[in-house]
């Protein structure tokens, strides 16, 4: 009996299905799945180019055919790769293996109806927001219309100096742009049941997990982590936020403005309150200072999109790096084309995943497009420097590393550097000078640290299913006034709006968190490669261009790709192996210093 149940076995081991696989097995595998995906990514990320530059029903269905096949793939491969669950695996095989349950931010389910119908739904939605438009019947009865483009230009007008946007005209763009979002509420919801489903397949509990799951340690431990640095760099936004409201207050009348609630979401200078620095007028805290306004020295010095991605680039070669390829400049997209429907939301791209790189902007000649400019080249580089890796691991180290390379290079474009460039006149003198430039960087870097955190808070907490439909908008508020104290423009916000949909990466399904994390690891960056170009001295007071030591650091970073986990990439720029919101504390200390005496006698803080 003994005998013949080894005989059995035996048999049982020789057919192909019972067989064990074996970690040789595992690293073909792997090898294997490169190949398939390399020619999945090329063949998806060109139907995405060609509809974000073009957006037709045509080139709509065509990406999402292709998205759909890549989708198809993904379902199975993960599942053939739970035969290696407990091997013991070499180090590059294991990463690969990891990286692959959690490459997709939209897992489907292998059900192919559902998975065309989740396909159709993202590109649908992505099509909904580059198409969104606000448009109403004029006096003489035409139709007018105006898309976000238009609509950002009015907010952005709030403290305009030949012509300030009223606060009836904020307020009437922002309800406009946030009418256009409303449509889209149904395919959210069933996007959001799919990719649940499709998470759970890859064996997470929703999809919020999923993508908690991408940074090398359990995802409970992601959020706690978050938390963390949120709890690190909330003092110094509430200092800010305790500052410019009182200074809306003043501005606007308390019958606006509440001494003690969240500022509205339209007096900020941007459609989602993100970014402040538009306001800097209203809250410059010394009048009579050298004039810090970049855009009219830009727009005087004739610039335009090309120049202005030029001076990008030499930022980055002054550091010792390549320049970007010819096909750069020939297969961007820089401005708007006309009379088509483009995805104006900026990105970066290696299209085929060989160092064919290219923006896709609607660039605008202001200083908000300058930093953004560098904001894409540094995922050009981080593609630039990677490119020869496995596809898997042409990622950044996280998603958070990959947004923060050209927003830590533009921590280097201080007063001296713009002078160099002659975009300002005069340096800044004496403390007065410094307080205004930290105040103008703050309203960038510090008020964007809520959102950064919220966004995700949001959708984690759809995909848990603790917030149904029926409260989408009213969680989103919730959050809106708990991390960031802003309050919607208008009063309440009922469930016939989706002002989620409002903000590109909600219909586009980009996940979020990685801007939280790139704003606290972008200092993290600047303060490692100012020592390594051995700066003395305050760190706002550092630039690192022109330096080649900080560049070979930054390079030896970024062609690590996503081959080790991000902690080992973190050590080899910063020494460092934990995310550290020191660094963007550090560099503030003098504003912080000086708001804490304004806010004496303030009543801070909101309900
Ligand atoms: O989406 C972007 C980039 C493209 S990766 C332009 N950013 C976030 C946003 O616009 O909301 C950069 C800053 C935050
Ligand atoms: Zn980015």
């Amino acid at each position: 009996m003994h005998n013949l149940l080894i005989v059995v076995a035996a048999l049982l081991a020789q057919t192909p299905a019972a067989k064990p696989a074996t970690a040789e097995d595992a690293k073909s595998f792997v090898k294997k799945l490169d190949g398939d995906l390399r020619k999945l990514y090329v063949r998806q990320s060109t139907a995405e180019w060609i509809k974000s530059t073009y957006i037709t029903d045509d080139t709509e269905r065509n990406a999402a055919a292709f998205n759909e096949d890549l989708m198809a793939y993904l379902n199975t491969a993960n599942k053939e790769a739970a035969r290696f669950k407990g091997l013991k695996l070499d180090a590059e095989t294991e990463r690969m293996l990891y990286l692959l349950r959690i490459s997709s931010a939209l897992p489907a389910p292998s059900n192919a109806e559902k998975r065309t119908e989740l396909a159709s739904i993202a590109a649908r939605l992505e099509g909904l927001y580059g198409k969104g438009k606000a448009c109403k019947t004029g006096k003489d009865g035409k139709q007018v219309c105006r898309d976000l483009q238009e609509l950002s230009d009015v907010m952005g007008k709030i403290a305009d100096k030949k012509k300030p946007a009223s606060y009836d005209e904020l307020l009437e763009a922002w309800s406009s742009w946030h009418e256009t979002s409303k449509e889209m509420r149904p395919l959210y919801e069933r996007l959001v049941t799919l990719s649940n489903e499709g998470a759970r397949e890859f064996g997470s509990e929703d999809l919020g997990q999923l993508w908690r799951s991408a940074y090398d340690m359990p995802p409970a431990d992601f959020e706690k982590e978050t938390d963390r640095l949120w709890t690190q760099v909330k003092p110094l936004y509430d200092d800010l936020h305790c500052y410019v409201r009182a200074k809306l207050a003043k501005k606007y009348g308390a019958d606006k403005v509440s001494a003690t609630g969240g500022i509205p979401a339209h007096l900020l200078g941007n459609m989602w309150a993100q970014e402040w620095a538009n306001i800097y007028p209203l809250v410059e805290p010394y009048q009579g200072q050298s004039s810090l306004d970049l855009k009219k020295q830009l727009v005087a010095q004739k610039y335009d999109p090309q120049k202005l991605v030029k001076l990008g680039e030499r930022f980055f070669t002054s550091m010792g790096m390549d320049p970007l390829p010819a096909t750069f400049w020939e297969r961007s997209q820089f401005v708007k084309p006309p009379g088509r429907d483009v995805v104006c939301h900026a990105s970066a791209w290696d299209v085929t995943f060989s160092n064919d790189l290219r923006i896709k902007m609607c660039i605008k000649i202001d200083e908000e497009d300058l930093i953004t400019v560098h904001h894409e080249l540094g995922h050009n580089y981080y593609f630039q420097n990677y490119y020869t890796k496995p596809v898997l691991f042409q990622q950044g180290a996280n998603d958070g590393f990959h947004e923060a390379i050209g927003d830590a290079l533009t921590l280097s474009i201080t007063p001296e550097y713009l002078k160099s460039l002659k975009l300002i006149d005069a340096l800044p003198k004496d403390e007065k000078g410094l307080i205004n430039v930290q105040m103008k960087d703050a309203l960038e870097k510090i008020a964007f640290l809520p959102f950064g955190r919220m966004i995700d808070q949001w959708r984690w907490d759809v995909f848990t299913g603790k917030v149904k439909p029926a409260d989408y908008n009213k969680h989103w508020w919730a959050l809106r006034l708990k991390y960031q104290g802003v309050a919607p423009a208008g009063g309440a916000r009922g469930e016939d709006f989706f002002d989620p949909g409002a903000k590109y990466h909600i219909p586009a399904n980009v996940p979020y968190m990685r801007y939280f994390l790139a704003r606290i690891l972008q200092f993290q960056f600047h303060r490692a490669m100012c020592q390594a170009a051995g700066h003395k001295g305050p760190l706002h007071t550092c630039s690192v261009y022109g330096n080649k030591e900080a560049g070979s650091k930054l390079k030896a970073m970024l062609a690590m790709g996503a081959s080790k986990p991000w902690p080992d990439a973190l050590e080899a720029l910063t020494g460092q192996r934990q995310m550290d919101a020191t660094a963007i504390l550090d560099y503030f200390q003098p504003l912080q210093a000086w708001l804490k005496e304004q806010n004496k006698g303030q009543q801070c803080g909101w309900q």
